[in-house]
């Protein structure tokens, strides 16, 4: 009997390419159909057959309160009910502004946009206009969204289709994108060496997420943070994943790195449309309309999306919330690793804050070319054993996984439960 998700996803692929309005969600680099999804509530979602999964995913980040809390919902049906949109500022913009800059000290400013690819394309703008250079320097495995330039050995969706660059970017605006490889600080100090004097920016997931999680080994953040103040460059955090993920402050108050700019998105939007670029005050005043780099966009600050943005922050800003999530995640991982141990498969897992990584290889990857040593079949058919025994993964070897302050012990322990049986069929 076809199942709902079947007929819609055949239904879907007749108007939407692939029937997706992202690649990662086609399952292609796993495999079958994706589940569609009707309801979610906590830690779980529910799709079009009824059936219910443990959500690790999270919408790739943002439901870190956990879907459909009811303070969040409270606010989006307030601020709904009193406009959808006005085009206009308001005081929630404002109020939002304020918390961002008091929860992440490196923003003296920021400016609200509609998505982590619009801030990181705005943070690049910013730091071309504010050096007057044209090079920028991204790494390889990291994905700062689908800017023109920063489609250049993008990870995440791209890397999961294998393809190291998308066509329709123009060889020029490629040729101003540097690519390094993720941890190398070496290398990073040879390009500076030959072309410090060009480099505008340096924008760099400061714990990648998007081949995977790979943590920052010591010193690498530290000395692109160096190099960047050495030669006259802007340092972005691209902390669209990481932000209120890693830490409250972000991935930079974990690390103890101050960039020259932040982007956010994913939680401080609560799952509604809401991103962020943010930094020193000297760089964001050259923006629009105070200066000469342009930015714009219709639905900036959205005050339905600004109140669902709002209200997660507020929860997420409470005492104790990072250690509990944080705990529950570390469980999670350390509990994996144990059923692949009693069930003698090559595996790793490690987690920082409430992002985790699980890996068919021996250790944590802590570079792309180990990420892409890991058995992604493996992984694939994994993930199709965790979803069918409930336990909804990120489908794909190359993306981090996401806890919320909804799951529990229950949720962990029925986790392991699908693990040990699905690690004996893999
Ligand atoms: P969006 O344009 O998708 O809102 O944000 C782009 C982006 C920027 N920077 C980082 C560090 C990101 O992780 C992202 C988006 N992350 C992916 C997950 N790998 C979004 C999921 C998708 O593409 O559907």
């Amino acid at each position: 009997m076809t199942s709902r998700n079947e007929e819609l996803f055949q239904r879907a692929q007749r108007h939407i390419p692939a029937g997706v309005n992202s690649p990662v969600r086609a399952f292609r680099a796993v495999g079958g159909t994706p589940p569609f999804c009707e309801r979610a509530s906590g830690a779980h979602l529910w799709d079009a057959d009824g059936k219910r999964y443990i959500d690790y995913l999270g919408s790739w980040g943002p439901m870190l309160a956990g879907h459909t809390h009811p303070a969040v919902v409270e606010a989006v049906q307030a601020a709904a009910a009193r406009a959808l949109s006005f085009g206009a500022p308001t005081e929630a913009e404002v109020e939002m502004a304020e918390l961002l800059c008091r929860l992440v000290p490196s923003l003296e400013m920021v400016r609200l946009v509609s998505s982590g690819t619009e801030a990181t394309m705005t943070a690049l703008r910013l730091a071309r206009g504010h050096t007057g250079r044209s090079v920028v320097v991204k790494f390889e495995g990291c994905y700062h969204g689908h800017a023109d330039a920063l489609l250049v050995k993008a990870g995440s969706g791209a890397l999961t289709f294998g393809n190291p660059s998308s066509a329709g970017v123009p060889a020029e605006t490629a040729a101003h994108t540097l690519v390094l490889d993720y941890n190398d600080a070496a290398g990073a100090r040879a390009l500076f060496a030959q072309r410090g004097a060009e480099i505008a920016g340096v924008i760099v997931e400061p714990v990648a997420g998007n081949m995977n999680l790979v943590l920052p080994v010591p010193g690498f953040l530290e000395a692109l943070r160096e190099l960047c103040t050495r030669h006259g460059a802007v340092l972005i955090l691209d902390e669209v994943m990481t932000g209120f993920r890693v830490a409250l402050g972000g991935a930079q108050a974990r690390f103890g790195i101050r960039p020259d700019l932040t982007t956010l998105g994913k939680v401080i939007g609560g799952g509604l449309p809401v991103a962020a670029v943010g930094g020193r005050r000297e760089i964001m005043q050259k923006i629009a309309p105070l200066g000469p780099v342009y930015q714009a966009g219709t639905l900036s600050g959205n005050p339905v999306a600004v109140a669902a943005g709002l209200a997660t922050l507020k929860l997420v800003d409470t005492p104790g919330f990072q250690e509990r999530v944080e705990a529950t995640t570390r469980s999670l991982v350390e509990g994996l690793a144990a059923e692949a141990k009693g069930a003698g498969v090559t595996f790793s897992a490690q987690s920082i804050g409430s992002m985790f990584g699980v890996y068919f290889r021996a250790t944590p990857p802590k570079s792309f070319a180990e990420v892409m040593q890991c058995d992604r079949e493996r992984f694939s058919r994994f993930f199709h054993e965790m979803l069918a025994r409930g336990v909804y993964l990120a489908p794909s070897a190359y993306e981090a996984g996401f806890v919320s302050a909804a799951h529990g012990a229950r949720e962990v322990e029925e986790t392991l439960a699908a693990a040990r049986e699905a690690f004996r069929r893999v």
